[in-house]
Formats: structure tokens, C-alpha cells, sequence
């Protein structure tokens, strides 16, 4: 049909026809975009027809319809929750913690089935999110509520259906006459990230975790607050139903797919208890990859007539068990804050906390990034706090639990003088794209908490790859005297090192033929080592890819620098002033004059071989953002492209990737991951450039 637009002479008819066609269509592509994540549209597209609608049912309040797509974006206000009893109570699920648990659960079940055949499972991620149910009469959507204590909820309807997900009509031509679904509304984590982001800069305070957040913006009395918030839903079984679906819990998930429900795809029927138990390892292991948090696997019996004849018991049902990750986010004391000096004489404070089992791993200490974190959450010595472990990152303290106070905590003070050498502190104002922060900093340059951790960092792995320095003998080499500077390395022999605590002649001469080994060096790796602020593994990389050797860079002005793709304006003037620094000179000489030569990496002509190669990213990636990704395909001669086309070379694919997977697949382009894009690029996996 053509986009007709409003006008005064067109008739009421032909108005509610458009009105029809606009309600279909978007319901169309709502479901397209938010459940099978393949839109057909653009968002501008979606948007433009979303007005459309609004001006005619504005225009024409007689066809105002509570399933009209235009009920998502809120606008209700209501003065309070009202509650409704559950026509079925819905359950609470017991939990398992251990293998043992399940085994005991499936052999619990075979008992009470008098049956020692293998029992089919359906095991589903479970998702921590909020319970809700929906309630469908004839097809359309009537009410949604709260789990509440399981018995009676709470009625969010109008929250609810502003859910992108949540189909208000039903895909069937035959809906029974009531369907009661019920599933999880949740926040994916990067969506999470955001909406925290964004509450920071207007001073709000931040939700603890994906949860809270999900729970806090559905119970909103303004439902345009709800239909603001990234909110999700997956449907993972039924309440009352008029008519069976039916006969297992696997197919009827199936069914409620096709009537247009979101299923988490990850569910999957196992057929016996093997599969449940490969499931969940495999799932422990892919769970910090996942979009959406997850706090363990739901494990429940397949066949319904068996779920029946198991029944339940008080409020929680035979047939089932929640198997429970190790939590991610623990609650612990603070018991003091240390103040820790950083290779460029940032203080950090560091939290020192009651030792607490987080996702299976005893935690002491948190960062605490810097003094205006601390104020921010208003964290005091003797809190509660909320800590938490994503992924492999180190610990962070997410929120103060306020309602444990005594009144004794004690609010942090940051020292007016560093604690590894007593000199003053210099407060700096860091200015970031978006975030200013003050940074507390040690002036003097001789500090030994500096001088320690640039040489731990100097023989580090990604740099000069000294084999034995690590952090014990950089602290000992300066607190010796026998370092100075990172350049006295090179100046080092087996008998000074000898004279030292515990380092025998065997030791010595040991480490001496590590520094012989280590001098030979790559650019980026050279580059890496000196310590440049702002400057990581692969902004080396950029930087020695684009100009060659030490003496182009190290002559170029600021501004020069920043035209290097990848290379903003702060980081070019930190190489700028670093190289501008007499010392900094003398120490470069030094270290040349100890030996060390840099090896520059081949010329770029031959380099990354992409040369007319166009290249489209996905998801994310995790040893580059995306502009450094971006500024090093194109310094290896390629080109990076929004989206996939039948010109496409390579789809690069990184965590969670988006519809460009779908759309690379169906082309049949080439598709590869972070590795083979190294490889194309000429990097190794640890930073070499071959
Ligand atoms: C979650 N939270 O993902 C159930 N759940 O089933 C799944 N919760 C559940 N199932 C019966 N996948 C009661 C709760």
C-alpha cells in the first residue's frame, strides 16, 4: 500500500483502513525487530509509520483500540498498583547447588514414577530478571501482572505492554479463548550499561544490577518511565490455559513461538539426565558471554502427563529444579581503603574487604577507581557492600547496602601526600569523551611506587618480555638502588644482581640472559614499554604500523600525530609531551646505548595484505574498539563497511553479534573472528607483529 498522508479530504473509511494497515504492519515489524531479531525496515521507517498512526488515532479518537502498537509508548499515569489473584498460583522453584542435587532430584522423580527409564528433560537458561504473567482473551492481550507472592500479583498491564516483545495480539487465526503465559522481563547487560550511564550524568543514582533495574522500571506508576527502559521479556511456560496446547513442556514452548512469543533460543530438550549435565557446564562456561545475565539452569520434566502425575508440593512444583550458578554479585564489609601509587603516580584507592565467595572465587580487595567513585556511591569504611565479578575483570564494589549502616561507618579522606614516598599530591582534572574525573597524582618523578610498577611494566610480557622480572624483584632491584630508572636494566650484571636477598649466582646470571634475550625488540612492543600515558598494546600497534620507526614518531608534532587513524587528539599530545621531555630523551638513549635494538615491522604496501578487501564488524570485539579496529584494517589497506552486501569480503564476528550474522550467512560471505582478523591483519595473539 502507498504512504498516504493525512488530509481533510479523506474519508473516515479510508482512515480507519490506514489505521488497520498501519496497526498491522508495525505489529509486523515490531516482531520482526524485537523477537526474531531480523528487521525489514529501518528505524526511521518503523518510526515514520509509528507517527503516522499516532496522528490518525489523535486525529480520530473513535478508533483509539488497546492493542494498537501506539499503547508502547506509554503515557498513562496511574495512582497505584491494583493486585489480582493468580488463577493458578505461580510457583517458586526449589534450587539445586551441586551435581549431587541432580542426581537426587532425578532419582527423586523415578521413584515416585516407580520407572527406571531415562526421564526427557527440557533445560532452559534461567534468566534473572522479574516473573510476570500475561493473560490472553481471544488473541489479545488483557492483563499482565507480577508474580507478587505467587498467589496475587500486582496489575501492570499498561507497563507491560510497552514491552517491544511482548505480542499484544496473538499470531493465531483460532486463539483459545484464554492463554495465561508466564516468562522473565529482563535488561540485556549492555543495555543495562547505558541506562546506568545515563542516569549518572543526570545525577540519578545507578541500579545495583540488570535485575533491579528490570524491577524498578516495570513497577513505574508512569508508564512512559517503563517504555523508556530497554525492557525485555522471555515466555517460559503457562498458568490457566481454555484449551491444551499440548503434551509436552518442548512443544508446547514451540507453539507459543509461533503465536509470537520470544523463547530464549538456548532452551533445548535433553533426553536424559547426560545431556542435562553437559548442558550445564557448557552453559557455566558461555554464561559472562552471554547478552543477558543468567544465575543458573531450570531443569524441568518434558512430558506433561508425568509433570501431572508429580504434582506439587506447597509452593513449588515436583517436576522442577532451579540449578544455580555460583552468584557473581556477594555482600561483605569494607574493612579499610589502601591507597595504592600507579606507574604514572595515579593514587588509587583499593578497597580491603571481608573475605566473600563471588562466582566461586574468594574476594578480598575491589578497585575503587578514584576518589570521586567513592563519593559518588557514598562508600564509608565499616559499609555493607554489594561486590561483584564480570567475566574475568577484577572485583568492583557496586553499591552501598545504606540499610545496613550503624551510623559508625567512617567516610574516606584522600591523602594530601603519597604514602610510598610522602612528596605532595597534584589534583588533575581528566577530561575523557564523556567523563571528567579528578586524578590525585604524586609529583615527584623519583617516587619508588612509580619507578616499581614502570618497571614491572617495562619487563612485562607485552613489552620487553623479561623472563623472571616480575613485580617481587622490581621492587627489590629499586629498593637495592640498583634501579634508577628502567634504562639501568641494561646496565645490570650478575654480580651487582648477586649481592642481592635471595638471588643466588644461578639466578643471577639466569635473569642476565633473559635481558641479552630481550633486546632484540618488535616497535609496538618498544613503544608499549616506555609507559606513555594513554598509550596500550594497541595503540603501539597503530602507532608503530603507521609511521615505521622510533625517530618518525618521536619527531612529529601533536597535531600530526592525531591525523593517524585511531589516534585521538589526547593521546597525541601525551606521545608529543613525552618525547619532548629531555629525561625521557636520556633515557631513550640509554636503553639504545645498553644494547637494545628496535626492530621497525615491514613496510605497509606489503603489510595485512587487505588491499581493496571490504570488511563489515559485528558485536564486540575484545582487543579493540571498534575505531581501532577500524584504523587498522585500513592501515592494512581495507575498508570497513556498515553493513553486509553481496561486496563484502569478510564479516568479522565478535560477542553477541547482531542480524549482520543472519544477513552474512544467507550471502555466503567469508566469516571469521577476532583471530582471523589478527591474522589478516598480521598480528599475532599476543601483540607480535610477525
Ligand atoms: C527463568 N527464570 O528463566 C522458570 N525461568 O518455571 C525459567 N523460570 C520457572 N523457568 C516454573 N526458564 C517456575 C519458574
Amino acid at each position: 500500500m502507498e504512504p498516504l498522508s493525512m488530509n481533510d479530504s479523506m474519508t473516515t473509511d479510508t482512515a480507519y483502513e490506514r489505521i488497520l494497515w498501519l496497526r498491522q504492519e508495525l505489529h509486523r515489524h515490531n516482531h520482526l525487530y524485537h523477537v526474531l531479531d531480523n528487521p525489514e525496515i529501518s528505524d526511521a521507517e518503523y518510526d515514520r509509520m509509528m507517527q503516522e498512526l499516532l496522528g490518525f488515532e489523535k486525529a480520530h479518537p473513535q478508533f483509539q483500540s488497546l492493542d494498537s502498537p501506539t499503547v508502547r509508548v506509554g503515557g498513562s499515569v496511574l495512582a497505584a498498583f491494583e493486585s489480582t489473584a493468580h488463577t493458578l498460583p505461580m510457583l517458586s522453584l526449589d534450587n539445586a547447588f551441586s551435581e549431587q542435587d541432580i542426581l537426587e532430584f532425578d532419582a527423586r522423580i523415578k521413584k515416585l514414577l516407580q520407572s527406571q527409564e531415562s526421564i526427557t528433560y527440557t533445560a532452559e537458561p534461567k534468566l534473572d530478571g522479574l516473573a510476570v504473567e500475561l493473560v490472553y482473551e481471544n488473541g489479545a492481550l488483557t492483563m499482565g501482572s507480577t508474580r507478587g507472592d505467587g498467589l496475587t500479583g500486582e496489575v501492570i498491564t499498561a507497563n507491560i505492554k510497552t514491552i517491544r516483545s511482548v505480542p499484544l495480539l496473538l499470531h493465531s487465526d483460532s486463539p483459545p479463548a484464554r492463554l495465561e503465559v508466564r516468562g522473565e522481563v529482563f535488561i540485556e547487560k549492555k543495555n543495562f550499561q547505558k541506562l546506568n550511564q545515563e542516569r549518572l550524568k543526570k545525577n540519578q543514582p545507578i541500579f545495583a544490577n540488570p535485575r533491579n533495574a528490570a524491577a524498578g522500571s516495570l513497577r513505574q506508576l508512569d508508564t512512559s518511565v517503563t517504555a523508556s527502559r530497554p525492557l525485555d521479556i522471555n515466555v517460559y511456560g503457562v498458568g490457566y490455559l481454555s484449551e491444551p496446547l499440548s503434551h509436552s513442556h518442548w512443544d508446547r514452548l514451540c507453539r507459543l513461538k509461533h503465536m509470537g512469543f520470544k523463547i530464549n533460543p538456548l532452551i533445548r530438550p535433553c533426553l536424559d539426565l547426560h545431556q542435562v549435565l553437559a548442558f550445564y557446564r557448557e552453559l557455566g562456561e558461555n554464561r559472562s558471554r552471554l547478552p543477558y545475565e543468567i544465575d543458573g539452569m531450570v531443569i524441568k520434566v518434558d512430558d506433561l502427563r508425568l509433570q501431572e502425575s508429580l504434582g506439587i508440593k506447597s509452593r513449588s512444583p515436583r517436576w522442577a529444579i532451579a540449578w544455580k550458578f555460583p552468584a557473581v554479585q556477594a555482600t561483605t564489609r569494607l574493612l579499610s581503603i589502601e591507597i595504592q601509587v600507579g606507574r604514572t603516580g595515579v593514587l588509587t584507592p583499593v578497597a580491603i574487604l571481608e573475605p566473600a565467595l563471588v562466582g566461586g572465587v574468594m574476594v578480598s580487595r575491589a578497585t575503587l577507581h578514584n576518589e570521586e567513585e567513592i563519593e559518588r556511591k557514598d562508600i564509608r569504611v565499616g559499609d555493607t557492600v554489594f561486590v561483584e565479578r564480570a567475566g574475568d575483570v577484577i572485583p568492583k564494589i557496586v553499591k552501598v547496602v545504606t540499610e545496613k549502616r550503624t551510623g559508625n561507618e567512617i567516610p574516606f579522606q584522600m591523602p594530601t601526600t603519597c604514602p610510598a614516598c610522602g612528596a605532595r599530591v597534584n589534583r588533575l582534572k581528566l577530561e575523557t569523551s564523556d567523563t571528567a574525573e579528578v586524578a590525585v597524582r604524586c609529583i615527584n618523578t623519583q617516587c619508588p611506587a612509580q619507578l616499581k610498577e614502570n618497571i614491572r611494566h617495562f619487563a612485562s610480557k607485552a613489552a620487553f618480555d623479561i623472563e623472571g622480572l616480575g613485580t617481587k624483584l622490581a621492587d627489590q632491584l629499586v629498593e637495592s638502588g640498583l634501579l634508577k630508572s628502567y634504562a639501568d636494566i641494561f646496565q645490570l650484571t650478575a654480580e651487582k644482581l648477586s649481592q642481592l636477598d635471595r638471588m643466588g649466582k644461578k639466578s643471577s646470571e639466569n635473569l642476565i640472559r633473559s635481558i641479552e634475550n630481550s633486546k632484540q625488540i618488535p616497535f609496538n612492543r618498544f613503544l608499549f614499554s616506555l609507559g606513555i600515558r594513554h598509550i596500550g598494546e594497541n595503540t603501539a600497534d597503530i602507532l608503530a604500523r603507521r609511521w615505521g620507526d622510533l625517530d618518525m614518531v618521536m619527531n612529529q608534532s601533536a597535531d600530526i600525530l592525531a591525523e593517524t587513524p585511531g589516534i585521538g587528539g589526547v593521546i597525541a599530545e601525551s606521545i608529543y609531551s613525552f618525547f619532548q621531555n629531555s629525561e625521557n630523551r636520556d633515557v631513550i638513549q640509554r636503553i639504545l646505548a645498553g644494547g637494545v635494538r628496535i626492530q621497525s615491522p615491514p613496510c605497509s604496501e606489503t603489510r595485512g595484505g587487505l588491499d581493496g578487501k571490504s570488511l563489515v564488524l559485528t558485536g564486540t570485539l575484545s582487543r579493540f574498539t571498534r575505531p581501532q579496529a577500524k584504523a587498522l584494517i585500513e592501515s592494512a589497506g581495507g575498508k570497513v563497511i556498515g553493513a553486509v552486501s553481496r561486496h563484502t569480503t569478510y564479516l568479522v564476528v565478535g560477542d553477541a553479534p547482531g542480524s549482520k550474522l543472519e544477513t552474512a550467512q544467507k550471502l555466503g560471505i567469508e566469516i571469521i573472528d577476532e583471530s582471523g582478523l589478527l591474522k589478516l591483519l598480521g598480528i599475532s595473539e599476543n601483540g607480535e607483529i610477525p
